[in-house]
This record gives structure tokens, sequence and C-alpha cells, in this order.
């Protein structure tokens, strides 16, 4: 037996199911890159809206590649599991807000149309970092948007919600960039620019682009896990989601019309983002970012065994404390001391079996936020910071191939700077100005010989 709208009856009374009929709820939210973050977060959050007897706010959700979760989704109505695990034990809910998946490419004109409704007021993203198509100095690289992004379907929905005269959307990045709302909107700026001239005024005039910082931790769902779900729901579940209990949504008020009331169900809604966002990028990613490439150095396997290494335990903390949370100006309340404890609390948690290999993906797109930005900022004043150095140079040691396959978008650009470069030359190759990891931090020549030291 398979999940789906016709077996919710059948499943035991221990899984919470949707508390509204989803048969009466209308489409208002499109997303794109439905994987499993999406799913864990805010698909979650809405679903609660609709149970507390909010309208019309079912997802529409969008893969601009591969047709994997539209395979696992459609055939079960949308349905999946969401189970919390944690030292207590699992809880799963069964999440209805969903109301289906298509591929981008396959279904190009029900995409368009969902976008252009008069009915959808949200568009948002889970697309990763590198979905953003963004050059090396943080411009948008038309050709990889042309090859395959977002840019294109929301510009031909703008130009039919434009002759209709209907509203603007709002679009929503819940992706882990700084500034992510307005970076978006710059791109969004660049790429209209370029193709759509005449819409760029309606699109500054009539759509918004909040910045958001979004925080679960969702390792990639395993087929054990997916026994495991199944033993639970007496059914298979093919697009069950594992995640942590802890959840949280910081929004930027600023919306370009309706949206569910997500601060009901736990997310906070505020003038000013920037302050979460930095530390979560620093402290939480930044921390992240360090376990993969030396926990994948030192043989690990999982977040919770790296940080469990005595040797890395420490590094972490300083990482956190002393680079990282000295880097940032927190809001009114924000304890980001609090913060780091609760962190190395929740990178503890054994039962998630978070894969150091899936954070150490992309690690072109994901440092220049999580590290060279605290690096930036302590240059200024001549701080060191020996933990981020130490994490460059293992995360050096992972683009040369010392880990296996280098799961990268730039990672031929990376392995050409390591043949050319060389061990003496690869920081100043990299992250040298002329580099393509150049940024506001220019390395000096002690931190160079740091970095390398920490090379195997
Ligand atoms: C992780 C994040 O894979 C990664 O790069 O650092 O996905 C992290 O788990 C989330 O941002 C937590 O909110």
């Amino acid at each position: 037996m398979r999940l789906s709208a016709a077996n919710l009856s059948a499943l035991p009374a221990s899984v919470a199911r949707p508390g509204y009929d989803r048969d009466t709820r209308g489409v208002g939210i499109v997303h794109f890159g439905i994987g499993a973050f999406h799913r864990a977060h805010m698909a979650a959050y809405t679903d609660d809206a609709m149970a507390s007897g909010e309208g019309d706010w079912r997802i529409l959700g969008v893969s601009l590649r591969s047709p994997t979760v539209r395979d696992q989704m459609h055939p079960q109505d949308g349905l999946y599991t969401l189970v919390e695990r944690s030292l207590e034990g699992s809880k799963a809910r069964i999440i209805g807000s969903v109301a289906d998946v298509l591929v981008a490419s396959e279904e190009r004109e029900r995409l368009v149309a969902t976008l252009a409704a008069a009915t959808t007021h949200i568009v948002s993203f889970t697309i990763t970092e590198k979905g953003y198509c963004r050059a090396p100095d943080g411009s948008l690289d038309l050709a990889l948007a042309d090859e395959r992004s977002a840019f294109a379907y929301l510009a031909e929905a703008f130009s039919r919600r434009r002759d209709a005269g209907l509203p603007g959307l709002t679009l929503l990045s819940c992706d882990n960039l700084s500034g992510n709302g307005a970076q978006l909107r710059r791109l969004m700026v660049e790429y209209l620019g370029a193709h759509a001239p005449d819409l760029t005024g309606w699109f500054e005039n009539e759509c918004t682009c909040p910045s958001t910082m979004v925080d679960r931790i969702v390792p990639a769902t395993t087929n054990a896990d997916r026994i495991e779900i199944e033993a639970l729901l007496g059914m298979r579940d093919e697009a069950a989601v594992v995640t942590e209990p802890f959840s949280q949504w910081v929004i930027e008020d600023n919306f370009a019309g309706p949206r569910p009331a997500w601060e009901k169900y736990g997310a906070q809604i505020t003038s000013d983002v920037h302050a979460y966002e930095n530390a979560k990028l620093r402290m939480l990613n930044g921390a992240h970012s360090a376990l993969a490439y030396l926990g994948l150095q030192r043989g690990h396997e999982f977040v919770h065994q790296a940080i469990a290494d005595p040797q890395l335990a420490p590094l972490i903390d300083k990482l956190m404390r002393d680079e990282a949370a000295t880097s940032l100006t927190p809001a009114p309340g924000q304890d980001v001391s609090a913060y780091a404890d609760a962190l190395i609390d929740r990178f503890k948690n054994p039962s998630l079996n978070h894969r150091l290999a899936q954070i150490a993906m992309d690690g072109s797109q994901k440092i220049p936020q999580r590290w060279l930005e605290t690096l930036a900022f302590h240059k200024a004043s001549g701080q060191q910071c020996p933990s981020i150095l130490t994490a460059i140079g293992a995360w050096l040691g992972h683009i040369r191939g010392d880990n296996g396959v280098v799961d990268d978008p730039m990672a031929e650009t990376l392995k050409a700077a390591w043949d050319a470069a060389g061990k003496r030359g690869i920081v100043v190759a990299l992250f040298g100005s002329d580099g393509p990891m150049a940024s506001d931090w220019v390395s000096s020549d002690a931190e160079q010989e740091q970095i390398i030291a920490a090379l195997k």
C-alpha cells in the first residue's frame, strides 16, 4: 500500500493527518526547488495555517531539473510524512499543504499559468545557492540563467500579470545567502534587463522580495529511513522527510499581497532579518562547513561524529564564538552565546545521521557567506581567525580530491587551479583578486602559511 489521499483513513491513529479538507483549498503559493528542506520547513508552517482555518494556501511544487520528487509525490496526491527525530523518539505527521509537484520543462504552460493566476500571491524558493546563477562577482551569469533557472518562467508570468492588470507577487527566497531577498531582486532585475526590459519597472513597482532566515536541519532521506517510516505508517511513503525538532523562520515584513499568518505558527515577522541571517550563516552554516571538510579529512561520516571528536570540538567552538559571533551586530535581545550552545546540542543529535558529504557539496557557493565575510570583517582590526583558516585548508584538500569525487558546480575550475598553482600557490590562485573565489578578504602571507600548514 502507498500513501495517498484515498489511503489516509488507513493510517494508525498515532500519525497526525492534515486537519482540513484539502480538496476545498486552492493553490496560493508556487514553490521552486521542492526538496526535503522545503517540505520540512515552509510547507509545515503552511499546513499549520490551513489546519487553523486559513484558506487557499496550497503549494504547487516545482522542480527545475530532476523528476525524482514529482515521481515520488504525484502518485501520493502531494502527501508525505514529516518525521521529527530526537533522543526521545520520533513524531510523525502527514503534511497536506503540497497540492502537486511538476517538472518545469515538462509542464511549462501549467507552471506559467499558475504563476500568472490571480489566486497566486507568493512564489518561494529553495533552489540552493547555485540556483541563483551568480557569476563569481555576484552578478547574474546570463548563460547559466538561460540554461536552467526560475527567471524565464517568472518573466513570462510577470508579462501576463501586467497585461491582465493583476497585482504583483511576493518572491520569497528561503536559501542560505546573505540578504537573500535583495540578491533575488537584483538578479531578477538583471535578468529582465537582458530579456524583457519593458517589465523591469512593473517588477520593481509591483513585486517585493522579503529576506528570510530559515533554519532547520534536514538530512537527505535514506532508504533505511523509508523502511522505518513504512513500519510506522503501515504503508510506503516515497516522499517522507526526516528532520530535527528545532525550527526557526524569520521573515522580513515586506509582502506585495496577502500571506498566511505564519507568525501564529512559530515564524517571526520582523523589519530586520539581517542580524539573524548573518548569525545563522556565519555560526551554524560556518560551523557546519568546517565540520564537513575537517570531519571528512578525519574519517568521519556524520555531523554528530565530527562534533564528538575531541580534536574538532574546541576548534568548532572557537569558530562560532571567537570568530563568527564577534563579527556580528546582534539585534536587540539576540543572544549569540546561547545560540552557540544550542547549535552544539543540535549538531550532537545522533538520531539524524546528517552526512558530512551532504554539507560538503557546493563549497564554492557556500564559503563566501559562511567564512569569507567573517574573515573580511576581522581583517580591518587585525584579529586572527585560526579556526576558519584551518577549515579553508581542509576545503582545499577536499577540492583537490582527497575525499573522492567533488560535487560542486565549479569543480573543474577548482581542479584546474590546483593543477596550475600547486600547494604553494593555491590560496592566491583561488582567493586572490583574480581568482574565482575573490572577495573582500585579502589573505596575508601569514594567513596563507596557516592555511597551507592545515593542508594534509
Ligand atoms: C547545511 C545546511 O547542507 C548545508 O550546507 O549547512 O543545509 C543546514 O543544515 C541548514 O541551513 C540548517 O538550517
